[in-house]
């Protein structure tokens, strides 16, 4: 198989958050098929939809009613089509969402299965009985209290590791995997050019589902380690691939929470057995709380001497090994300017953006930018609990202030605004007009208040923006090899330097080196720059050599 992923850049596109094109309030297909145009501009190669499958949207979509049907709010499947054929058009290729970890309680799977013991489908899921008057296990799920409900008509709990509309699938049941895979084969079949797969690590379940450790704080146990990276994982993937992924010509990246460099040489291994790429985390549990049972709830800053030697780890155990992807955002993460970045005036907020991109877009691996990324949009710091929307902010919020009390509810408030997922999901910023250009209807999800300074028009009209930054960056990496194929590795007086990320990028012909000033402040830094070194981006128009002004970042070839 070829791989042209490897020199690829992806676009996340969130449906219900990039455009509205009928007034509901909902971001919708003919919306995205409306601004691919855009996209493409941008020059981005891939494009991965999150979920717009039919769902009862208890989970924005993660919580799938029907694989191979569309979402009604989101159109239809001619609508889907339509996309598809203007992305080909277009030379964008289409990367599926697939969530099968778990499908949603109204899937028709669900609905026979839980008709009692004898339903053919039962066995699709995970049932047990309690113990006693208790669960089967103490697990707890990640979207707070347990990870099991008991299902009184038939008798028996069944497992959730997130919500209670999201019953986890029973991967050891050989039909579970083969209806899996042939719905994939439909979609590629269908002409899908990819799939990202959610916490797709979490499918393989311990022999017998025994507890797990708990704190004094935490009210479950936190199954995370005992169902990540479970013993059959690798066997599921192999057959998935055998399956489907030899089939198609398609690009594959797993979602793996709690997956360290040992195992994603496994997942992302270069013979190319199982996936493509994995999504790491550790560079998101950074800035997370001491105590277990908060969580990432935490104001803590992340320091770039955690960062750099996080991500210094993973470029140097994959190389030639195996793939990287690179991501500061997501659905589920903050605006990564106000969280490594500085969003407290303009001029900081548009230089820390173009500083973070340039760390990140120089590394080996895949890179993906978050809708609104590429304008630099920022975490919607919502001010009370009633602007918030989604489930795993608002369940944290009522378990840690109002039943544990383990915090105040000012400080859950801060905590939210620096980390609830509803940062990530405000509407994309159009314009100026009413509701950023989102939607001419009451919104689903509150626009960001900065909506008028922050926009795609302002954007676009300046040449100096952060969205001709991220072109930039992405052309970089089309055209020169090294980028994707270079070694990494640390300028040496570099690796404990508490304000400057520098390292260098290598093959035969080529050289690049790229400095960044993670600091508000002005620097006096020395580097080996030969004479005949060109510079070839940087977040200011001149270059002042030794010195690095605030957020200044430059990449060097030679
Ligand atoms: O959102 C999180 C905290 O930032 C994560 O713990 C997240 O729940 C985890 O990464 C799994 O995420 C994926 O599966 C979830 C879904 O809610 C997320 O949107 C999805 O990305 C369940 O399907
Ligand atoms: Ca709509």
């Amino acid at each position: 198989m070829k791989s042209w992923w490897k020199n690829s850049v992806v676009y996340q596109v969130y449906p219900a958050s990039y455009q509205d094109s009928n007034g509901d309030g909902i971001g919708d297909l003919p919306g995205i098929t409306n601004r691919l145009d855009y996209i493409k501009k941008l020059g981005v190669d891939i494009v991965w939809l999150s979920p717009i499958y039919k769902s009862p949207q208890v989970d924005n979509g993660y919580d799938i009613a029907d694989y191979q049907a569309i979402n009604p709010d989101f159109g239809s499947m001619k609508d889907f089509d339509n996309l598809l054929s203007k992305a080909h058009r277009l030379g964008l290729k289409i990367m599926m969402d697939i969530v099968v970890n778990h499908t949603s309680d109204e899937h028709k799977w669900f609905k026979e299965s839980r008709k009692g013991k004898d339903n053919p489908y039962r066995d699709y899921y995970i049932w047990r009985d309690g113990k006693g008057d208790n669960a089967p296990n103490n697990w707890g799920s990640f979207f707070t209290g347990p990870a099991w409900k008991f299902d009184k008509e038939s008798g028996q709990y069944y497992l959730h590791l997130f919500a209670p509309q999201q019953p986890d699938l029973n991967w050891e049941n050989k039909k579970v995997r083969n209806s899996v895979y042939d719905m994939m084969n439909w979609w590629a079949d269908k002409g899908v050019d990819g799939f990202r797969m959610d916490v797709i690590n979490y499918i393989s379940k311990p022999e017998g589902l025994p507890d797990a450790a708990k704190t004094k704080d935490e009210m479950y146990a936190n199954p995370e380690p005992l169902v990540a990276n479970g013993h059959r994982i690798h066997e599921f993937l192999q057959e998935m691939n055998k399956n489907v992924m030899s089939k198609h010509d398609v690009v594959t990246v797993g979602e793996a929470p709690a997956v360290n460099t040992e195992e994603a040489i496994k997942y992302s291994n270069l013979n190319g057995k199982e996936l493509n790429m994995v999504f790491q985390f550790e560079h998101m549990g950074l800035d997370g709380n001491n105590n277990p049972a908060l969580g990432r709830w935490s104001d803590k800053k992340a320091t770039l001497t955690d960062i750099r030697a996080n991500l210094t780890k993973w470029q140097e155990a994959l190389e030639g090994k195996a793939w990287n992807s690179l991501y500061w955002n997501n659905h589920d993460q903050p605006r990564v300017v106000s969280r490594f970045g500085n969003d407290t005036n303009e001029k900081y907020r548009v230089l820390s953006a173009k500083m973070l991109a340039t760390i990140l877009h120089f590394q080996q691996g895949t890179p993906f930018i978050f809708e609104g990324e590429e304008i630099g949009m920022t975490n919607a710091y919502f001010k009370t609990l009633d602007e918030y929307v989604d489930l795993d902010s608002i369940n944290s919020y009522h378990q840690i202030v109002d039943e544990q009390h383990l915090i105040d509810g000012t400080t859950m408030l801060k905590y939210m605004g620096r980390h609830s997922r509803d940062n990530a999901r405000t509407p994309m910023q159009w314009d100026d007009s009413a509701n950023a250009g989102f939607s001419t209807g009451k919104t689903w999800e509150h626009v960001n208040r900065n909506y008028k300074e922050i926009n795609v028009d302002k954007a676009l009209k300046d040449s100096d923006s952060i969205f001709y930054y991220y072109q930039k960056l992405i052309k970089l990496r089309h055209e020169l090899a090294v980028i994707t194929d270079g070694t990494y590795a640390l300028v040496p007086d570099n690796v404990n330097d508490p304000d400057v990320y520098a390292y260098t990028r290598k093959d035969k012909e080529t050289t690049l080196l790229i400095i960044a000033n993670y600091t508000d402040k002005e620097l006096q830094k020395e580097y080996d720059i030969p004479d005949n070194a060109k510079e070839i981006i940087s977040n200011y128009s001149t270059d002042q050599g030794d010195k690095l002004r605030p957020y200044e970042a430059k990449v060097y070839q030679f």
